[in-house]
């Protein structure tokens, strides 16, 4: 995990099953891997090394942190339509789905070799766990998209497994996809966190269980779950279409796509609590604020 120390610092730290989190001496997630690098070990031997060496004798307690994002992400990309139930939705969004019984441009990008990519958010859009998502103002149909994200280095290699916060906007989406920007990139419209579980600590990145719920006034008002064993591709060939041709830099997260889509009668509202949680990888929450137009 990422947080802030005492003094304000942003600071690296181990989370283990106890909710203790020991501090290590580096401020990002980055910096740690390219050290391991240059000793020649993998990140996870070399945090055991770091650990042995300035021992645990510091300790905080994760609860009461301020989180930061687990890695200072330059960018964040994100692929789409990689679950059936992501076909299904955005047909339904776009009103054409049983219209007739040609395909559409989701039915053919579920199916095509090329999967659908995207620039999703930049280190500002993009906020760590607790602080407050924005909904748009201009957008009657908002949700979140819970997913596995997974962190790469400029070379494309996955280096660890994160839960990803995709909020997208329905009806605009929905209006016209060439609005899919303006659907999915506004201030605040991405999260992401709050650990990152090592690539080499992680045995099946193909069965993780990913649960969102959404609160409402104390209220449960959506309770869903999903399986990555339902991913219709494999993380590395998503990762191989975006490192293609473009430049990547360190630290980069890719969103893998949405397994849940709340009931399409759903929308969030100024105040809602979002929780994914990846048991795995923890619980990212963040409360949701209502953009005021100013207009
Ligand atoms: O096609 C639009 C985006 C789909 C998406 O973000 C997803 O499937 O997660
Ligand atoms: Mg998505």
């Amino acid at each position: 995990i990422r947080f802030l120390n005492n003094n304000d610092k942003p600071t690296l730290g181990v989370l283990n099953s106890q909710q203790q989190v020991f501090p290590l001496p580096y401020s990002d997630f980055m910096e740690l891997v390219n050290e391991a690098e240059n000793k020649k070990c993998t990140p996870l031997q070399f945090v055991q090394l770091i650990i042995d060496k300035i021992g645990t004798n510091e300790v905080f307690i994760y609860d009461q942190l301020e989180l930061l994002t687990p890695v200072a992400a330059p960018e964040v990309w994100a692929s789409g339509v990689t679950y059936y139930k992501s076909r299904q939705a955005r047909n339904y969004e776009a009103s054409n789905w049983d219209e007739d019984s040609s395909k559409t441009f989701y039915d053919k990008v579920y199916d095509a070799e090329r999967p659908e990519l995207f620039m999703k958010s930049t280190e500002a859009r993009t906020i760590g766990p607790n602080k407050h998502l924005n909904i748009r103002s201009d957008s009657e149909w908002q949700i979140p998209e819970p997913e596995v994200g997974v962190v790469i280095n400029k070379e494309g290699k996955i280096l660890g497994y994160t839960i990803g916060n995709d909020m997208s906007s329905r009806d605009i989406e929905g209006e016209n996809p060439l609005y899919l920007p303006q659907a999915k990139i506004w201030k605040n419209s991405c999260s992401f966190g709050p650990t990152i579980v090592l690539a080499e600590s992680l045995p099946d990145p193909y069965n993780l269980e990913i649960k969102l719920s959404i609160y409402r006034e104390g209220i449960k008002v959506v309770d869903e779950s999903a399986n990555t064993n339902q991913l219709k591709r494999k993380y590395e060939e998503l990762v191989s279409f975006l490192t293609r041709d473009n430049l990547i830099l360190d630290g980069t997260v890719l969103l893998t796509g949405t397994p849940i889509v709340p009931p399409n009668e759903f929308t969030l509202q100024d105040g809602d609590r979002i929780e994914i949680e990846i048991p795995e990888v923890g619980v990212l929450t963040n409360p949701v604020k209502k953009l005021i137009s100013k207009e």
